[in-house]
Protein backbone atom coordinates (compact mmCIF):
# COMPACT_ATOMS: atom_id res chain seq x y z
CA UNK A 1 0.00 0.00 0.00
CA UNK A 2 1.41 3.57 -0.81
CA UNK A 3 2.17 5.52 2.17
CA UNK A 4 -0.05 8.62 2.84
CA UNK A 5 2.30 11.53 4.08
CA UNK A 6 1.37 13.72 6.94
CA UNK A 7 1.20 16.61 4.48
CA UNK A 8 -0.72 15.11 1.45
CA UNK A 9 -3.18 13.78 4.16
CA UNK A 10 -3.93 17.58 5.23
CA UNK A 11 -4.33 18.74 1.93
CA UNK A 12 -6.82 16.27 0.94
CA UNK A 13 -8.80 16.92 4.09
CA UNK A 14 -8.41 20.71 3.16
CA UNK A 15 -9.96 20.09 -0.14
CA UNK A 16 -12.62 17.80 1.14
CA UNK A 17 -12.70 20.63 4.09
CA UNK A 18 -13.22 23.42 0.68
CA UNK A 19 -15.87 20.99 -0.77
CA UNK A 20 -17.93 20.52 1.85
CA UNK A 21 -17.90 24.11 3.55
CA UNK A 22 -20.50 26.34 2.26
CA UNK A 23 -18.62 29.01 3.99
CA UNK A 24 -16.35 28.98 1.38
CA UNK A 25 -17.15 30.97 -1.60
CA UNK A 26 -13.94 31.11 -4.45
CA UNK A 27 -16.38 33.03 -6.62
CA UNK A 28 -15.63 36.66 -6.66
CA UNK A 29 -18.35 37.54 -8.96
CA UNK A 30 -21.03 36.04 -6.24
CA UNK A 31 -20.41 38.53 -3.65
CA UNK A 32 -23.12 40.96 -3.31
CA UNK A 33 -21.61 44.37 -3.38
CA UNK A 34 -23.69 47.69 -3.08
CA UNK A 35 -23.07 50.07 -4.70
CA UNK A 36 -22.73 47.56 -7.88
CA UNK A 37 -18.45 47.87 -8.72
CA UNK A 38 -17.51 48.96 -12.35
CA UNK A 39 -15.90 45.21 -13.19
CA UNK A 40 -15.39 42.02 -11.05
CA UNK A 41 -12.86 39.25 -12.06
CA UNK A 42 -12.75 36.48 -10.08
CA UNK A 43 -10.02 34.06 -9.72
CA UNK A 44 -11.56 31.04 -8.44
CA UNK A 45 -9.36 30.70 -5.17
CA UNK A 46 -9.76 31.55 -1.88
CA UNK A 47 -7.22 34.01 0.67
CA UNK A 48 -7.22 32.92 4.52
CA UNK A 49 -7.73 35.79 6.85
CA UNK A 50 -6.10 34.51 10.13
CA UNK A 51 -5.61 36.44 13.97
CA UNK A 52 -1.70 36.96 12.40
CA UNK A 53 -2.50 38.44 8.81
CA UNK A 54 -1.40 42.16 8.84
CA UNK A 55 -2.27 45.21 7.25
CA UNK A 56 0.60 46.80 5.94
CA UNK A 57 0.07 50.84 4.96
CA UNK A 58 2.02 52.73 2.70
CA UNK A 59 3.95 55.19 4.48
CA UNK A 60 3.30 58.96 4.33
CA UNK A 61 -0.18 58.77 4.76
CA UNK A 62 -2.21 59.59 7.80
CA UNK A 63 -6.07 59.23 5.91
CA UNK A 64 -4.84 55.93 4.82
CA UNK A 65 -3.63 55.26 8.04
CA UNK A 66 -6.70 55.94 9.68
CA UNK A 67 -8.39 53.74 7.18
CA UNK A 68 -6.39 50.65 8.12
CA UNK A 69 -7.64 51.35 11.25
CA UNK A 70 -11.35 50.87 10.22
CA UNK A 71 -10.09 47.97 8.60
CA UNK A 72 -8.68 45.92 11.51
CA UNK A 73 -11.14 47.05 13.43
CA UNK A 74 -14.05 45.45 11.22
CA UNK A 75 -11.63 42.66 10.59
CA UNK A 76 -10.78 41.91 14.46
CA UNK A 77 -14.37 41.27 14.89
CA UNK A 78 -13.98 38.35 13.31
CA UNK A 79 -10.07 37.16 13.90
CA UNK A 80 -9.52 38.89 17.64
CA UNK A 81 -6.97 41.01 16.59
CA UNK A 82 -5.49 42.56 13.59
CA UNK A 83 -2.00 44.44 13.36
CA UNK A 84 -1.89 47.54 11.37
CA UNK A 85 2.43 48.17 10.21
CA UNK A 86 3.31 50.80 8.06
CA UNK A 87 5.66 49.97 5.24
CA UNK A 88 8.07 51.54 2.71
CA UNK A 89 7.82 48.56 -0.20
CA UNK A 90 4.82 46.18 -1.05
CA UNK A 91 4.59 43.14 1.28
CA UNK A 92 4.21 39.59 -0.09
CA UNK A 93 1.56 38.53 2.12
CA UNK A 94 -1.42 40.63 3.99
CA UNK A 95 -3.28 43.19 3.48
CA UNK A 96 -1.78 46.13 1.85
CA UNK A 97 -2.86 49.79 0.95
CA UNK A 98 -1.41 51.94 -0.98
CA UNK A 99 -2.32 54.70 -3.43
CA UNK A 100 -1.19 54.83 -7.02
CA UNK A 101 -2.27 57.08 -9.82
CA UNK A 102 -4.70 55.29 -12.11
CA UNK A 103 -5.53 57.55 -14.88
CA UNK A 104 -8.26 54.98 -15.83
CA UNK A 105 -10.07 55.12 -12.07
CA UNK A 106 -10.39 58.66 -11.88
CA UNK A 107 -9.71 60.39 -8.56
CA UNK A 108 -12.08 58.71 -6.16
CA UNK A 109 -11.09 55.11 -8.16
CA UNK A 110 -9.71 52.02 -6.75
CA UNK A 111 -8.70 48.62 -7.70
CA UNK A 112 -9.12 45.42 -4.93
CA UNK A 113 -6.73 42.47 -5.90
CA UNK A 114 -7.29 39.82 -3.66
CA UNK A 115 -4.94 37.17 -3.99
CA UNK A 116 -4.23 33.52 -2.54
CA UNK A 117 -1.50 35.24 -0.06
CA UNK A 118 -1.60 39.19 -0.50
CA UNK A 119 -4.85 41.38 -1.05
CA UNK A 120 -4.30 44.68 -2.45
CA UNK A 121 -5.95 48.10 -2.15
CA UNK A 122 -4.77 50.74 -4.51
CA UNK A 123 -6.22 54.13 -4.56
CA UNK A 124 -6.05 56.69 -6.58
CA UNK A 125 -6.48 58.99 -3.46
CA UNK A 126 -7.25 58.27 0.08
CA UNK A 127 -10.79 58.36 -0.93
CA UNK A 128 -10.27 55.25 -3.28
CA UNK A 129 -8.39 53.56 -0.68
CA UNK A 130 -11.14 53.76 1.74
CA UNK A 131 -13.71 52.60 -0.38
CA UNK A 132 -11.44 50.07 -1.87
CA UNK A 133 -11.98 48.82 1.88
CA UNK A 134 -15.68 49.32 1.88
CA UNK A 135 -16.01 46.83 -1.12
CA UNK A 136 -13.54 44.39 0.80
CA UNK A 137 -15.58 44.10 3.71
CA UNK A 138 -18.31 43.30 1.94
CA UNK A 139 -16.70 40.21 1.17
CA UNK A 140 -16.65 38.95 4.82
CA UNK A 141 -19.15 36.69 5.46
CA UNK A 142 -21.90 37.99 8.21
CA UNK A 143 -22.03 36.10 11.74
CA UNK A 144 -18.71 34.33 11.58
CA UNK A 145 -17.31 33.13 14.76
CA UNK A 146 -13.70 33.69 15.92
CA UNK A 147 -13.10 29.33 15.74
CA UNK A 148 -13.67 28.98 11.95
CA UNK A 149 -11.46 29.74 9.23
CA UNK A 150 -12.17 32.31 7.49
CA UNK A 151 -11.98 32.32 3.70
CA UNK A 152 -11.91 35.11 1.29
CA UNK A 153 -13.03 34.80 -2.98
CA UNK A 154 -9.98 35.64 -5.28
CA UNK A 155 -9.95 38.61 -7.71
CA UNK A 156 -9.92 41.84 -8.94
CA UNK A 157 -12.66 44.62 -7.89
CA UNK A 158 -11.51 47.43 -10.17
CA UNK A 159 -14.01 50.70 -9.53
CA UNK A 160 -15.01 54.44 -9.70
CA UNK A 161 -17.95 56.53 -9.14
CA UNK A 162 -20.75 57.74 -11.68
CA UNK A 163 -21.15 61.24 -9.99
CA UNK A 164 -18.44 62.96 -7.72
CA UNK A 165 -20.96 63.71 -5.10
CA UNK A 166 -22.81 60.97 -2.99
CA UNK A 167 -24.84 62.46 -0.22
CA UNK A 168 -27.56 62.18 2.62
CA UNK A 169 -28.85 64.65 4.57
CA UNK A 170 -30.14 64.46 8.03
CA UNK A 171 -32.76 66.93 9.77
CA UNK A 172 -31.04 67.28 13.69
CA UNK A 173 -33.57 70.04 13.31
CA UNK A 174 -36.99 69.04 13.61
CA UNK A 175 -35.66 66.59 16.14
CA UNK A 176 -32.34 66.75 17.67
CA UNK A 177 -30.38 63.85 16.94
CA UNK A 178 -26.86 62.74 19.70
CA UNK A 179 -23.26 63.35 18.76
CA UNK A 180 -23.61 59.30 18.83
CA UNK A 181 -26.60 59.29 16.35
CA UNK A 182 -24.95 61.14 13.86
CA UNK A 183 -21.82 59.28 13.89
CA UNK A 184 -23.72 56.35 13.60
CA UNK A 185 -25.42 58.15 10.54
CA UNK A 186 -21.90 58.54 9.13
CA UNK A 187 -21.10 54.94 9.61
CA UNK A 188 -24.38 53.51 7.29
CA UNK A 189 -22.93 56.26 4.31
CA UNK A 190 -19.54 55.09 5.19
CA UNK A 191 -20.30 51.28 3.95
CA UNK A 192 -22.22 52.45 0.77
CA UNK A 193 -19.27 54.81 -0.41
CA UNK A 194 -21.32 58.11 0.38
CA UNK A 195 -19.57 60.94 0.51
CA UNK A 196 -21.67 64.06 1.59
CA UNK A 197 -23.81 64.19 5.08
CA UNK A 198 -26.14 67.42 4.66
CA UNK A 199 -26.69 68.58 8.07
CA UNK A 200 -30.25 70.64 8.54
CA UNK A 201 -28.85 72.34 11.72
CA UNK A 202 -31.63 74.95 11.67
CA UNK A 203 -35.09 75.38 11.43
CA UNK A 204 -38.56 76.57 13.20
CA UNK A 205 -38.53 74.52 15.45
CA UNK A 206 -34.92 74.76 17.04
CA UNK A 207 -31.36 76.21 16.32
CA UNK A 208 -28.35 73.19 16.70
CA UNK A 209 -25.27 74.90 16.18
CA UNK A 210 -23.35 76.87 18.78
CA UNK A 211 -22.64 80.33 17.59
CA UNK A 212 -20.36 82.01 19.89
CA UNK A 213 -21.37 85.46 19.03
CA UNK A 214 -25.07 84.66 19.45
CA UNK A 215 -25.48 83.01 22.29
CA UNK A 216 -28.99 83.00 22.77
CA UNK A 217 -29.88 80.84 19.32
CA UNK A 218 -28.90 77.72 21.84
CA UNK A 219 -29.55 79.53 24.94
CA UNK A 220 -33.66 79.27 23.59
CA UNK A 221 -33.64 78.41 20.44
CA UNK A 222 -32.14 74.81 20.79
CA UNK A 223 -34.54 74.18 23.80
CA UNK A 224 -37.12 72.08 22.27
CA UNK A 225 -37.84 69.82 19.17
CA UNK A 226 -41.41 68.74 17.15
CA UNK A 227 -43.86 67.47 19.90
CA UNK A 228 -41.95 69.58 22.24
CA UNK A 229 -39.20 67.53 23.54
CA UNK A 230 -36.14 69.03 24.92
CA UNK A 231 -34.06 69.40 21.92
CA UNK A 232 -30.46 70.24 22.27
CA UNK A 233 -27.21 71.23 20.11
CA UNK A 234 -23.66 70.68 19.26
CA UNK A 235 -21.53 73.05 20.30
CA UNK A 236 -18.82 74.05 18.23
CA UNK A 237 -16.20 71.47 20.18
CA UNK A 238 -18.72 68.24 19.27
CA UNK A 239 -19.17 69.72 15.92
CA UNK A 240 -15.66 69.41 14.94
CA UNK A 241 -15.70 65.86 16.18
CA UNK A 242 -18.12 65.17 13.83
CA UNK A 243 -16.31 66.94 10.93
CA UNK A 244 -13.77 65.20 11.88
CA UNK A 245 -15.11 61.24 12.05
CA UNK A 246 -16.65 62.10 8.48
CA UNK A 247 -13.43 63.23 7.02
CA UNK A 248 -11.81 59.75 8.21
CA UNK A 249 -14.73 58.17 6.71
CA UNK A 250 -13.71 60.47 3.41
CA UNK A 251 -17.27 62.20 4.02
CA UNK A 252 -17.61 66.05 4.05
CA UNK A 253 -20.50 67.91 6.13
CA UNK A 254 -22.15 70.46 4.24
CA UNK A 255 -23.87 72.30 7.15
CA UNK A 256 -27.06 73.97 6.34
CA UNK A 257 -28.74 77.26 7.73
CA UNK A 258 -32.17 77.79 6.17
CA UNK A 259 -33.03 80.90 5.41
CA UNK A 260 -35.35 83.27 5.20
CA UNK A 261 -37.98 81.30 5.50
CA UNK A 262 -37.59 77.90 8.43
CA UNK A 263 -36.16 80.56 10.78
CA UNK A 264 -38.56 80.37 13.98
CA UNK A 265 -36.22 79.62 16.55
CA UNK A 266 -33.58 82.14 15.50
CA UNK A 267 -36.83 84.81 15.57
CA UNK A 268 -37.49 83.64 19.44
CA UNK A 269 -34.20 83.86 20.18
CA UNK A 270 -33.63 87.43 18.90
CA UNK A 271 -36.45 89.78 18.90
CA UNK A 272 -34.70 91.86 16.43
CA UNK A 273 -34.46 90.00 13.84
CA UNK A 274 -38.44 90.38 13.12
CA UNK A 275 -39.43 93.08 11.82
CA UNK A 276 -41.43 93.88 14.22
CA UNK A 277 -39.38 93.90 16.89
CA UNK A 278 -41.01 90.78 19.34
CA UNK A 279 -39.59 87.93 20.08
CA UNK A 280 -41.44 84.96 18.26
CA UNK A 281 -42.78 81.86 20.63
CA UNK A 282 -40.85 78.61 20.49
CA UNK A 283 -42.75 76.25 18.40
CA UNK A 284 -42.90 72.72 18.16
CA UNK A 285 -45.43 72.01 15.40
CA UNK A 286 -44.81 70.87 12.12
CA UNK A 287 -46.23 73.76 9.69
CA UNK A 288 -43.59 75.01 7.08
CA UNK A 289 -43.51 78.50 5.41
CA UNK A 290 -45.05 80.86 8.06
CA UNK A 291 -41.47 82.41 9.29
CA UNK A 292 -39.07 84.53 8.38
CA UNK A 293 -36.10 86.88 8.97
CA UNK A 294 -37.02 90.42 8.29
CA UNK A 295 -34.92 91.25 4.72
CA UNK A 296 -34.63 94.72 4.67
CA UNK A 297 -33.00 95.24 8.31
CA UNK A 298 -29.21 95.86 8.66
CA UNK A 299 -29.04 93.49 11.66
CA UNK A 300 -30.32 90.59 9.70
CA UNK A 301 -27.33 90.34 7.63
CA UNK A 302 -25.26 91.11 10.55
CA UNK A 303 -25.83 88.06 12.20
CA UNK A 304 -25.96 85.88 8.80
CA UNK A 305 -22.73 87.29 8.25
CA UNK A 306 -21.40 86.32 12.01
CA UNK A 307 -23.42 82.74 11.92
CA UNK A 308 -21.78 81.66 8.41
CA UNK A 309 -18.50 83.43 9.06
CA UNK A 310 -18.22 80.81 12.46
CA UNK A 311 -19.84 78.14 10.53
CA UNK A 312 -16.84 78.06 7.60
CA UNK A 313 -14.56 78.09 10.18
CA UNK A 314 -15.44 74.63 11.32
CA UNK A 315 -16.57 73.62 7.75
CA UNK A 316 -13.66 72.30 5.72
CA UNK A 317 -15.62 71.16 3.02
CA UNK A 318 -16.29 73.49 -0.24
CA UNK A 319 -19.87 74.25 0.61
CA UNK A 320 -22.28 76.57 2.65
CA UNK A 321 -26.15 75.69 2.07
CA UNK A 322 -28.28 78.43 2.45
CA UNK A 323 -31.75 76.58 2.29
CA UNK A 324 -33.63 78.79 0.68
CA UNK A 325 -37.03 76.90 0.72
CA UNK A 326 -40.53 77.53 1.31
CA UNK A 327 -40.46 81.17 1.74
CA UNK A 328 -44.03 81.67 1.74
CA UNK A 329 -44.20 84.73 4.44
CA UNK A 330 -41.14 86.67 2.05
CA UNK A 331 -41.79 88.84 -0.42
CA UNK A 332 -40.98 87.58 -4.32
CA UNK A 333 -38.51 90.55 -4.72
CA UNK A 334 -37.34 90.69 -0.76
CA UNK A 335 -36.66 87.16 -0.93
CA UNK A 336 -34.11 87.58 -4.36
CA UNK A 337 -33.07 90.19 -2.43
CA UNK A 338 -32.24 88.23 -0.05
CA UNK A 339 -30.55 85.12 -1.47
CA UNK A 340 -28.47 87.59 -3.19
CA UNK A 341 -26.92 89.29 -0.30
CA UNK A 342 -26.39 85.93 1.69
CA UNK A 343 -24.86 84.09 -1.06
CA UNK A 344 -22.51 86.61 -1.60
CA UNK A 345 -21.66 86.02 2.30
CA UNK A 346 -21.00 82.92 1.49
CA UNK A 347 -18.41 83.62 -1.09
CA UNK A 348 -16.38 86.04 0.95
CA UNK A 349 -16.11 82.94 3.49
CA UNK A 350 -14.64 80.96 0.78
CA UNK A 351 -17.06 78.50 0.28
CA UNK A 352 -19.36 77.29 -2.56
CA UNK A 353 -23.05 78.07 -2.36
CA UNK A 354 -25.94 75.51 -2.32
CA UNK A 355 -29.32 75.90 -1.58
CA UNK A 356 -33.07 74.28 -2.36
CA UNK A 357 -34.03 74.79 -5.37
CA UNK A 358 -35.91 78.22 -4.96
CA UNK A 359 -33.06 79.68 -4.75
CA UNK A 360 -32.53 79.91 -8.63
CA UNK A 361 -35.16 82.75 -8.56
CA UNK A 362 -32.50 84.83 -7.17
CA UNK A 363 -29.11 85.83 -9.64
CA UNK A 364 -26.98 83.18 -8.55
CA UNK A 365 -23.12 83.22 -7.92
CA UNK A 366 -20.54 81.28 -9.80
CA UNK A 367 -20.24 77.92 -8.79
CA UNK A 368 -24.03 77.86 -7.03
CA UNK A 369 -25.47 74.75 -7.10
CA UNK A 370 -29.36 74.65 -6.78
CA UNK A 371 -30.88 71.12 -5.08
CA UNK A 372 -33.81 70.20 -7.01
CA UNK A 373 -36.50 68.60 -4.72
CA UNK A 374 -39.57 69.67 -5.97
CA UNK A 375 -39.64 72.43 -8.95
CA UNK A 376 -39.13 71.81 -12.04
CA UNK A 377 -38.88 75.61 -13.04
CA UNK A 378 -37.00 76.42 -10.48
CA UNK A 379 -33.90 73.86 -11.10
CA UNK A 380 -34.17 74.33 -15.06
CA UNK A 381 -34.02 78.30 -14.49
CA UNK A 382 -31.04 77.29 -12.40
CA UNK A 383 -29.30 75.46 -14.95
CA UNK A 384 -29.73 78.59 -17.56
CA UNK A 385 -28.26 80.74 -14.81
CA UNK A 386 -25.12 78.66 -14.47
CA UNK A 387 -25.80 76.25 -11.78
CA UNK A 388 -25.16 72.93 -10.66
CA UNK A 389 -27.84 70.35 -9.96
CA UNK A 390 -27.80 68.35 -7.20
CA UNK A 391 -30.57 65.29 -7.42
CA UNK A 392 -33.10 65.09 -4.63
CA UNK A 393 -36.67 64.78 -6.05
CA UNK A 394 -38.64 64.34 -3.15
CA UNK A 395 -40.75 61.67 -4.91
CA UNK A 396 -38.31 59.79 -5.61
CA UNK A 397 -35.17 60.07 -3.01
CA UNK A 398 -36.94 61.57 -0.02
CA UNK A 399 -35.83 58.97 2.72
CA UNK A 400 -39.00 60.45 5.10
CA UNK A 401 -41.55 59.33 2.43
CA UNK A 402 -43.37 56.35 3.90
CA UNK A 403 -43.17 53.01 2.00
CA UNK A 404 -46.48 52.28 1.50
CA UNK A 405 -49.96 53.17 3.78
CA UNK A 406 -48.85 51.18 6.66
CA UNK A 407 -45.95 52.75 6.82
CA UNK A 408 -44.88 53.37 10.85
CA UNK A 409 -43.27 56.66 10.28
CA UNK A 410 -42.78 59.13 7.69
CA UNK A 411 -45.10 61.44 5.66
CA UNK A 412 -46.21 61.05 2.20
CA UNK A 413 -47.17 64.20 0.83
CA UNK A 414 -44.88 63.53 -2.55
CA UNK A 415 -45.72 59.82 -2.20
CA UNK A 416 -45.20 56.21 -1.12
CA UNK A 417 -41.42 55.44 -2.52
CA UNK A 418 -41.08 51.45 -1.89
CA UNK A 419 -37.91 50.24 -2.38
CA UNK A 420 -38.10 49.65 -5.68
CA UNK A 421 -39.30 52.94 -6.70
CA UNK A 422 -36.39 54.76 -4.87
CA UNK A 423 -33.99 52.83 -6.93
CA UNK A 424 -35.28 53.02 -10.26
CA UNK A 425 -34.84 56.13 -11.84
CA UNK A 426 -31.81 57.53 -13.69
CA UNK A 427 -30.79 61.57 -11.96
CA UNK A 428 -29.41 62.11 -16.00
CA UNK A 429 -33.01 61.81 -17.12
CA UNK A 430 -35.46 62.04 -14.71
CA UNK A 431 -35.90 66.15 -15.24
CA UNK A 432 -36.08 67.07 -18.98
CA UNK A 433 -33.15 70.12 -19.59
CA UNK A 434 -31.12 68.56 -16.71
CA UNK A 435 -28.28 66.15 -17.87
CA UNK A 436 -25.62 64.61 -16.64
CA UNK A 437 -22.94 67.45 -17.21
CA UNK A 438 -25.31 69.65 -15.07
CA UNK A 439 -25.51 67.34 -11.97
CA UNK A 440 -22.95 67.34 -9.38
CA UNK A 441 -24.62 63.98 -7.86
CA UNK A 442 -27.36 62.73 -5.89
CA UNK A 443 -28.55 63.02 -2.12
CA UNK A 444 -31.40 61.58 -0.15
CA UNK A 445 -32.89 63.63 2.72
CA UNK A 446 -34.38 62.05 5.89
CA UNK A 447 -36.42 65.00 7.54
CA UNK A 448 -37.20 64.01 10.90
CA UNK A 449 -40.83 65.29 11.67
CA UNK A 450 -41.83 61.74 12.37
CA UNK A 451 -38.72 60.54 13.74
CA UNK A 452 -36.99 61.50 16.85
CA UNK A 453 -34.16 59.00 17.62
CA UNK A 454 -32.07 57.19 15.67
CA UNK A 455 -33.56 53.69 15.96
CA UNK A 456 -37.10 55.06 14.01
CA UNK A 457 -35.03 56.83 11.65
CA UNK A 458 -33.25 53.35 10.82
CA UNK A 459 -37.10 52.12 9.46
CA UNK A 460 -37.20 55.08 6.92
CA UNK A 461 -33.31 54.96 5.97
CA UNK A 462 -32.69 51.13 5.51
CA UNK A 463 -32.93 49.39 3.21
CA UNK A 464 -33.21 52.57 0.77
CA UNK A 465 -30.27 53.81 1.10
CA UNK A 466 -28.24 51.58 -0.34
CA UNK A 467 -30.36 52.18 -3.01
CA UNK A 468 -29.58 55.72 -3.43
CA UNK A 469 -25.92 55.23 -2.75
CA UNK A 470 -26.08 52.68 -6.04
CA UNK A 471 -27.28 55.32 -8.34
CA UNK A 472 -24.66 58.32 -7.26
CA UNK A 473 -21.95 55.44 -7.68
CA UNK A 474 -22.87 53.08 -10.14
CA UNK A 475 -23.62 53.70 -13.97
CA UNK A 476 -27.43 53.39 -15.07
CA UNK A 477 -26.37 51.22 -17.56
CA UNK A 478 -24.94 48.76 -14.75
CA UNK A 479 -28.67 48.69 -12.90
CA UNK A 480 -31.61 47.34 -12.82
CA UNK A 481 -33.90 46.63 -10.14
CA UNK A 482 -34.48 42.81 -10.57
CA UNK A 483 -30.97 41.59 -10.40
CA UNK A 484 -30.39 44.44 -7.55
CA UNK A 485 -33.10 43.26 -5.49
CA UNK A 486 -31.28 39.91 -5.03
CA UNK A 487 -27.88 42.02 -4.19
CA UNK A 488 -30.28 43.79 -1.62
CA UNK A 489 -31.80 40.48 -0.43
CA UNK A 490 -28.13 39.48 1.00
CA UNK A 491 -27.49 42.70 3.08
CA UNK A 492 -30.44 42.13 5.22
CA UNK A 493 -28.28 39.73 7.51
CA UNK A 494 -25.41 43.17 7.59
CA UNK A 495 -28.40 44.90 8.94
CA UNK A 496 -29.24 42.37 11.45
CA UNK A 497 -25.77 42.02 12.68
CA UNK A 498 -25.04 46.03 12.89
CA UNK A 499 -28.54 45.88 15.11
CA UNK A 500 -30.31 47.83 12.37
CA UNK A 501 -34.40 48.05 12.35
CA UNK A 502 -34.96 48.16 8.64
CA UNK A 503 -38.17 47.92 6.90
CA UNK A 504 -38.48 44.27 5.51
CA UNK A 505 -40.07 45.46 2.17
CA UNK A 506 -41.89 42.35 0.25
CA UNK A 507 -40.76 43.16 -3.07
CA UNK A 508 -36.94 41.99 -1.66
CA UNK A 509 -36.49 38.38 -1.28
CA UNK A 510 -34.55 38.69 1.75
CA UNK A 511 -32.18 35.68 2.83
CA UNK A 512 -33.35 33.53 5.95
C1 LIG B 1 -39.90 69.84 2.27
C2 LIG B 1 -39.68 70.98 3.24
C3 LIG B 1 -39.18 70.52 4.59
C4 LIG B 1 -39.99 69.34 5.10
C5 LIG B 1 -39.95 68.23 4.07
C6 LIG B 1 -40.76 67.04 4.51
C7 LIG B 1 -38.04 70.94 1.69
C8 LIG B 1 -36.87 71.28 0.91
N1 LIG B 1 -38.67 71.73 2.53
O1 LIG B 1 -38.61 69.74 1.64
O2 LIG B 1 -39.24 71.58 5.50
O3 LIG B 1 -39.46 68.88 6.31
O4 LIG B 1 -40.41 68.66 2.82
O5 LIG B 1 -40.75 66.01 3.58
Amino acid sequence: MKKITVSALVAALFVLFQACSEKIETDLTKTAFIPKPVSIAATGTAFEIKKSTVIYVQEGSEQLLHTAGILAAEIGKVTGQTRVQTVSEAPSKGIYLAIQENDDLGKEGYELNIGKKLITITGTNAAGCFYGVQTLLQTLPVNTSLEEPLYLATGTVRDYPEYGYRGAMLDVARHFFTLEEVKQYIDFLAMYKMNALHLHLSDDQGWRIEIKSWPKLTEIGAQTEVGGGEGGFYTQEQYKELVQYAADRQIMIVPEIDMPGHTNAALASYAELNCDGKARDLYTGTEVGFSTLCTDKEVTYEFIDDVLRELAALTPGEYIHIGGDESHVTAHDDYVYFVNRVQKIVEKYGKKVIGWDEIANAELVDDATVQFWADVKNTTMGVEKGAKVLMSPAARAYLDMQYDSTSQYGLHWAGYIEVDHGYNWDPATLVEGVTKENIIGIEAPLWSETVSNIDEAEYLVFPRLPGYAEIGWTAPAQRNWDEYKTRLAKHGKRFEALGIDYYKSALVPWEE
